[in-house]
């Protein structure tokens, strides 16, 4: 099915920005539609002014059933009543990731999963590069494909992170390499339950076909059932080697097949702390193989991490500073406490997904000496911590305080980690600005004693 030229687009952040930009080059006819009130001196006003794009703004209303195609930004839920109205009459609804699908002239490599997408994707990216394949790291990473597409070739990999958002509403899009790296509770207050949370994660694979490639995780229960709907090649990976798969041996990662086995890299050199970080290695791996790379080269030693996750800020009074602001799941909290031996003090807490906190109370007995509760309402995450005496519980509503406090519980050889187990909606415009104010604030208490 052809693109339309009359086109809808709702949402008027990273997505559909760029999809505004790619379309209207093109020649299309597009209006706009976002429920934020934009002033009339906005960059985003500015911008469409220029691009002539009109638009309406504090609401979608029926303006946008006047379209033949309404391209939908993640943050916008698919059950609005107003795309109720928009199925009725035919019209069809896409992510932008499916409008960017139909454009990208190389292969697609989709990863998804509740954690660790963010990291695999930059490793993928980056260890093609190194090994002499052209790539670009695009998706839920922060960067929309569309805003990409210019700069690709048909030789170029787009590596792209898909989140369940984008995922749930795809028709067509057809990955060449699909992968699925965990699944554990996320997004409840989008996802109506934790089966359809997993139902649109498995769209990843829905379109694929038989010479395509699903690159899985062995180790988790919920991807093995989802295995049987893949309708390209299997590619396993894991701790746990069962059959033919990218395993991890001790110090490395082999390809093991029916012939023997083959080294694929080793742990020597990766900079990245963790036992979830050996796994995200593991199945970076296991993309590139079935990208046709059986040996990685290069690039393992000199991967730098991504900002906000286990971020070391600073040494302050012999207490090391951590930032994990993109922790934003009880079980990714959990993979960070794990990775510490030191006595820790946690900041955490923020926009309540609707999630169980079990994963990450689990991993803090024995590990967390105390809590520091930084959100709008700390009952939830205070009451859960409920194993701690109350004097090591907190709860504070900005960083500076959160950083002050846990000074205050924290002694030389300790470690404050921020690992907040929630959105950061109620205090902040990103996980990333919570991370932000959090090592300014760090720094600033380091330079000055205090908070
Ligand atoms: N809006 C509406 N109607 C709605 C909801 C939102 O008009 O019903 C408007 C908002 O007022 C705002 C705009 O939509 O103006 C924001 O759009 P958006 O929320 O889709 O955000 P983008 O800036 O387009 O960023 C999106 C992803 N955001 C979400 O999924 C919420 C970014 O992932 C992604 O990096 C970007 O596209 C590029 O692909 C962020 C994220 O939090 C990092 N993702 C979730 C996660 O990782 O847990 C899934």
């Amino acid at each position: 099915m052809a693109i339309s030229k009359k086109m809808a687009v709702l949402g008027l952040g990273k997505s559909g920005m760029a999809a505004v930009r790619f379309f209207r080059k093109r020649g299309y006819e597009i209006f706009t539609s976002d429920t934020k009130r934009f002033d009339s001196n906005d960059s985003t006003v500015e911008e469409l002014k220029k691009l002539g794009v009109s638009g309406e703004w504090g609401g979608h209303t029926e303006k946008i059933l006047n379209s033949d195609c309404i391209l939908l930004s993640p943050g916008v839920n698919p059950a609005l009543p107003i795309l109720e109205k928009a199925r009725q009459r035919k019209i069809p609804i896409w992510p932008e990731i499916e409008a960017a699908y139909r454009f990208c002239p190389g292969p697609i490599i989709a990863v998804t999963g509740t954690n660790g997408k963010s990291t695999v994707v930059a490793l993928v990216g980056h260890l093609l590069k190194e090994n002499g394949l052209d790539a670009c790291v695009v998706g839920n990473i922060g960067i929309p494909l569309l805003d990409e597409i210019e700069n690709m070739s048909d030789h170029t990999w787009a590596v792209m992170e898909v989140s369940s958002f984008q995922l749930e509403t795809i028709v067509d899009f057809r990955p060449r390499i699909a992968s699925i790296l965990t699944i554990t509770e996320d997004h409840l207050n989008r996802h109506p339950d934790f089966s359809t949370y997993v139902a649109a994660k498995a769209r990843i694979f829905e379109n694929q076909k038989k010479d395509d490639w699903a690159v899985l995780n062995q180790d988790d229960p919920i991807i093995q059932n989802l295995a049987a709907k893949a309708k390209g090649k299997i590619l396993w990976f894991g701790k746990k080697p069962k059959g033919e798969g990218v395993f991890i041996r001790g110090n490395s990662i082999v390809w093991s097949q029916k012939d023997g086995e083959k080294t694929v890299a080793t742990f020597a050199d990766f900079p990245l702390p963790g036992e979830h970080n050996r796994r995200n290695l593991a199945s970076a791996a296991a993309i590139c193989v079935a990208c046709g790379l059986p040996q990685i080269k290069r690039g393992i030693e000199n991967f730098k991490g991504l900002p906000h996750r286990l971020e070391f800020v600073a040494t302050v009074d012999g207490i090391d500073f951590v930032d994990d602001s993109k922790g934003t799941n009880p079980d990714a909290v959990a993979s960070a406490l794990r990775t510490f031996e030191k006595p820790i003090v946690l900041i955490a807490g923020g926009y309540d997904k609707n999630l169980n906190f079990k994963p990450m109370v689990d991993a803090a007995q024995g590990r967390v000496k105390a809590l520091i509760a930084l959100g709008k309402d700390n009952t939830k995450i205070l009451d859960v911590f409920s194993f701690l005496p109350p004097s090591c519980r907190t709860g504070v509503s900005d960083v500076k305080s959160a950083v002050r406090e846990a000074r205050k519980q924290a002694r030389s050889g300790d470690l404050v980690l921020l690992s907040p187990g929630c959105a950061s909606f109620d205090l902040f415009h990103s996980a990333e600005e919570r991370g932000d104010l959090y090592q300014l604030a760090v720094r600033e208490f380091s330079s000055k004693g205090t908070a």
